[in-house]
């Protein structure tokens, strides 16, 4: 078994949870939940960033961070499942950073509130994520919001980082994205495991 560290919120570990789905690998995985704040020795010898997801093989071997993760599942699956090749392998990795960079950006706006107190709080560092945020949504908008050609690594992180907004920030995406509501109806639809990942606040 593959012991994958990671925690039920975690935007990034639910992309490595969707995808060993989407591959019928996830009999294969033991996630075991890791509280990043309170870092265990084993899970910093597994990875020294201290960072989930963290995926150990069988062999011992870690891998981190998510992209890597995905990809290692998409090879162990015959490769070309949810990463394809050519040139739509770098418009599924460019779609994946655009998601992945939602989720950083919402991220540190978490961590703002959960390290440093209210009077320590820099607004101009909140309003400068939050500007990483409104530009990634509107692009996805406006050019990777039509239901997904197919679930590829692309349309999974955009599907997590979403759904990361939603348990967050009260959906308020929602308003001014009506095409990406669509598109995460028709995602859910189609993804059974989106729906089983997800978390209430
Ligand atoms: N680029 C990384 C980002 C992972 C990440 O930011 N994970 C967060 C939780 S969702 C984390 O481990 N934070 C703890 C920390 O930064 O110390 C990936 O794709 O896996």
């Amino acid at each position: 078994m593959m012991i994958l560290r990671s925690s039920p919120p975690s935007p990034f570990g639910r992309k490595v949870k969707i995808a060993a789905a989407v591959l019928n690998l996830a009999d294969r995985i033991t996630v075991l939940d890791t509280d990043t704040m309170k870092p265990d020795e084993a899970f910093l010898a597994q990875n020294a960033l201290g960072k989930i997801p963290t995926l150990v093989l069988e062999n011992g071997e870690t891998l981190f961070d998510s992209r890597v993760i995905v990809e290692y599942l998409d090879a162990l699956a015959g490769g070309g499942r949810i990463v394809p090749s050519g040139w739509r392998r770098f418009e599924a990795l460019r779609l994946q950073a655009l998601a992945d960079g939602i989720m950083d950006a919402a991220i540190l706006r978490m961590y703002e509130i959960r390290w440093r107190s209210e009077e320590r709080r820099e607004p101009r560092w909140v309003d400068h994520q939050q500007g990483k945020i409104d530009r990634a949504l509107r692009l996805a908008e406006e050019r990777h919001s039509a239901p997904a050609a197919a679930i590829d690594i692309g349309t999974i992180a955009l599907a997590c980082a979403l759904g990361y907004l939603d348990l967050r920030f009260e959906g308020r995406w929602r308003e001014r994205h009506p095409r990406l509501v669509a598109f995460l109806d028709d995602f859910e639809r189609r993804v059974p495991a989106f729906a089983a990942t997800r978390v209430k606040g």
